[in-house]
């Protein structure tokens, strides 16, 4: 059987560490796309020439042209541009819906049956002007946020408590912005849920809303760390985990952005839920039972996402 073959739109940060990954977890044939000539194929003959030191057997190629991509059977999009301190993720909204276009075109014409992975900026806006440009099913385009999210709020109980990360199932619901809702009562350390968590003395309730606020602003926490660009190495396994659950059918249930058509009470936009990611895309999306406060921040959230969307519509009328 033909190896998968993987296709990076962007090859900046976040594109270079998917391809490094990839490469070493030997998931398939990575190809790196960019407009900026020559760093697609300086990573990958840089990454092509480690695969010998690391013994994995996988094909990589840089381009600066669509046509690399022919066929390709995921392609995971970082094109664009990142944040840098002080601004928002919606500061990038009016450069980046331009580079959706030219991206979702070029896998309209090249790779229309990929599983598509969004993760620029900001995201819910983005893969939902990417799926239009597109023209792929809503469940083959998905965007990557919740597992990133959800990954910080893990890490930061994990590190509160000292229990295995291995051992935390943190959710983080919504909107990719500051007013995400990560979901306390679903959330759990060994299958305890975080309200009883608090009961028995891992933390207190102080010490747990701060892990919240925490999370919520992680990934401007990391931004104001390095000054020139986003997180890199985070987002990337977080996209890896969703291609990898599409390309080995796993059916793991992450969170993503998903198309909604009626669950949650919503339709015709993209935000973040739990959903089963396998070889037919996002193919069933899990509904939370929700409390009157994470129904108001989930509100809350998905409001900001439709003032990116109908922004969206304004910047470039095809859409609306
Ligand atoms: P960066 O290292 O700047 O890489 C972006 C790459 O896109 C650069 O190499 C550009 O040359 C390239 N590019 C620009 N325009 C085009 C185009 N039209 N076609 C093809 N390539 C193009 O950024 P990064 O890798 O750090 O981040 C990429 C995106 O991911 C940014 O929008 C970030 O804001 C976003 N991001 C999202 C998350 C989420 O959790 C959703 C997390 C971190 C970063």
């Amino acid at each position: 059987m033909a190896r998968a073959k993987i296709a990076l739109i962007g090859s900046g940060m976040i594109g270079g560490t998917l391809a490094h990954i990839a490469a070493r977890e030997e998931l398939g044939d990575v190809v790196l796309f960019d407009i900026m000539e020559g760093t697609p194929q300086g990573k990958a003959l840089d990454i092509a020439e480690a695969t010998a030191v690391f013994g994995k057997d996988v094909a990589l190629k840089g381009a600066n042209d669509y046509s690399a991509i022919a066929d390709a059977d995921v392609c995971i999009v970082t094109a664009g541009v990142p944040r840098k301190p002080g601004m928002s993720r919606d500061d990038l909204l009016g450069i980046n819906l331009k580079v959706m276009k030219a991206v979702g075109e070029g896998i309209k014409q090249y790779a229309p049956n990929a599983f598509v992975i969004c993760i620029t900026n900001p995201l819910d806006a983005m893969v939902w002007a990417l799926r239009e440009f597109s023209g792929l099913p809503h469940k083959k385009v998905i965007g990557m946020a919740g597992v990133l999210d959800s990954g910080r709020f893990a890490y930061f109980l994990a590190e509160k408590t000292g229990v295995s990360v291995e051992d935390i199932h943190a959710w983080t619901l919504g909107g990719h912005g500051d007013d995400m809702v990560p979901m306390v009562r679903h959330s759990t350390i060994g299958g305890l849920p975080l309200p009883e968590c608090v009961a028995q003395g891992f933390f207190t309730q102080e010490e747990l809303d701060a892990i919240v606020k925490r999370t919520r602003g992680g990934g401007g926490e990391i931004v104001a760390l390095l000054k020139t660009g986003s997180a890199f190495y985070a987002p990337a396994e977080s996209a890896i985990a969703m291609a990898k659950s599409y390309l080995l059918d796993k059916k793991r249930v992450l969170p993503c952005a998903v198309y909604l058509n009626g669950e949650y009470g919503l339709r015709g936009l993209y935000v973040g839920v739990p959903a089963v990611i396998g070889k037919d895309g996002a193919e069933r999306i899990i509904e939370f039972s929700t409390n009157d406060e994470e129904k108001a921040m989930f509100a809350k959230s998905v409001e900001s996402v439709q003032g990116l969307i109908a922004a969206c519509k304004t910047i470039d009328p095809s859409l609306a």
